[in-house]
């Protein structure tokens, strides 16, 4: 037993940004281990089996991996000022947020991380794998820790013929949002919703943390920069209010539209080789086989670009909480989602492919 949560991150990652900005909020008592070799070794890889952050160990020695189950977990311990909005087209755009936040927006944060920001990346590479170390051995340690990442930027489908759109897209996005956070504190008022948590990841850790990035935000995008800032340090911890009456403000349905343009074509390409795979590898159902990462290559379209990139079952796992809620809608709240969905071109999630039903087992993704 220990007095409070214990989190093990790092500052530089995307989905430790997120949970830290959420336990702030919330006021849980929490102390942040960092992800050394050390503790990958004595806690996460023996609670967790693979190497990976955030994990979050409560006050009862349970073991939490991934930061939307954390903070799933965390809701239901800590019901007051909730996360997620009561009302049907604040809470539908702010689960929508989320997965947009945490599994499209990695393609600018990865970019901007790698393309941009390399020497500064590699040196918090070198300080997080080889705190002991120092000068040369410590750059060598951050270059061979670095591997994996930076080697992810074709799989997520960032090349040098996608650079251009990632920035154009990036940059406009930041417009949108620094509209919106102009006359708003966050997405739906002025407590933060888990769509905030979810923008939060790209936005603090690699897009206003890492120092070309950081520069570009403060110059583009002065009022994110403060919604940033509050994110990270809440002006009012378990309080603020969503807008009353169900309102999206009109600045966020660029940010939705910009989703649905991107995004969701590729989400459904997702779904329909997902449900092949699965088909084709009947181990899986019978859970002999494990889900890979990816699942194969698909081609995707930014601005005028197209690329091909890995295909991710790990989306529709995140995809199946809008969906769930859609689904649970009847009547005039049905109707009410529709109406938010028409509005941002996101009719084709009334419709969306069917695909076989996912759900985390033992840290890792498997059929449900
Ligand atoms: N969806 C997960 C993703 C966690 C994740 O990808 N963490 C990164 C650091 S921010 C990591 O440790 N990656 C190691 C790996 O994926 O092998 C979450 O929300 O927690």
């Amino acid at each position: 037993m220990t007095e409070g949560y214990e989190l093990y991150g790092a500052e530089p990652s995307y989905y430790s940004g997120k949970v830290r900005a959420y336990l702030r909020f919330k006021r849980i008592p929490f102390a942040e281990y960092p992800n050394t070799p050390e503790n990958y070794r004595k806690v996460i890889l023996p609670r967790i089996g693979w190497a990976v952050i955030p994990v979050m160990i409560t006050p009862e020695g349970e073991a939490l991996q991934d930061s939307t189950d954390i903070i799933d977990a965390l809701e239901l311990r800590f019901p007051e000022a909730p996360v997620y909005p009561a009302t049907v087209k604040q809470r539908l755009a702010a689960l929508l947020l989320e997965v947009y936040g945490d599994e499209w927006l990695k393609i600018p944060a990865m970019h901007y991380r790698w393309n941009r920001n390399y020497d500064f990346a590699i040196s918090e590479f070198g300080k997080m794998s080889a705190p002991e170390l120092t000068g040369e051995a410590q750059r060598e340690a951050g270059l061979r820790i670095s591997k994996p990442f930076a080697g992810a930027l074709p799989f997520l489908g960032v090349t040098p013929k996608t650079e251009a759109a990632i920035e154009t897209s990036y940059e406009a996005l930041l417009g949108e949002l620094d509209r919106h956070f102009a006359v708003y504190e966050f997405l739906f008022g002025t407590r933060p919703s888990i769509g905030d948590f979810g923008l939060i990841g790209p936005l603090y850790a690699h897009q206003y943390r890492d120092p070309a990035s950081g520069e570009l935000m403060k110059r583009i995008a002065p009022n994110v920069v403060g919604w940033v800032q509050r994110m990270m340090k809440p002006p009012h911890p378990k309080g603020g209010e969503f807008l009353a009456r169900d309102e999206v403000p009109a600045t966020v349905l660029p940010v939705l539209q910009r989703m649905m343009r991107e995004m969701l074509p590729v989400l459904v390409s997702t779904a329909q080789h997902f449900a092949k795979w699965v088909d084709e590898h009947p181990g899986a159902k019978q859970g002999t086989e494990e889900i890979p990462r990816a699942i194969g290559m698909h081609v995707y379209a930014l601005e005028d670009a197209k690329e091909n990139r890995a295909i991710f079952p790990f989306d529709l796992w995140m995809l199946q909480r809008p969906l769930d809620y859609l689904a649970s809608l009847d009547g005039d709240e049905k109707a009410r989602a529709s109406e938010l969905l028409a509005a941002v071109g996101g009719e084709a999630l009334l419709d969306f492919p069917a695909f076989p039903r996912l759900t985390r087992r033992d840290f890792k993704l498997a059929l449900a």
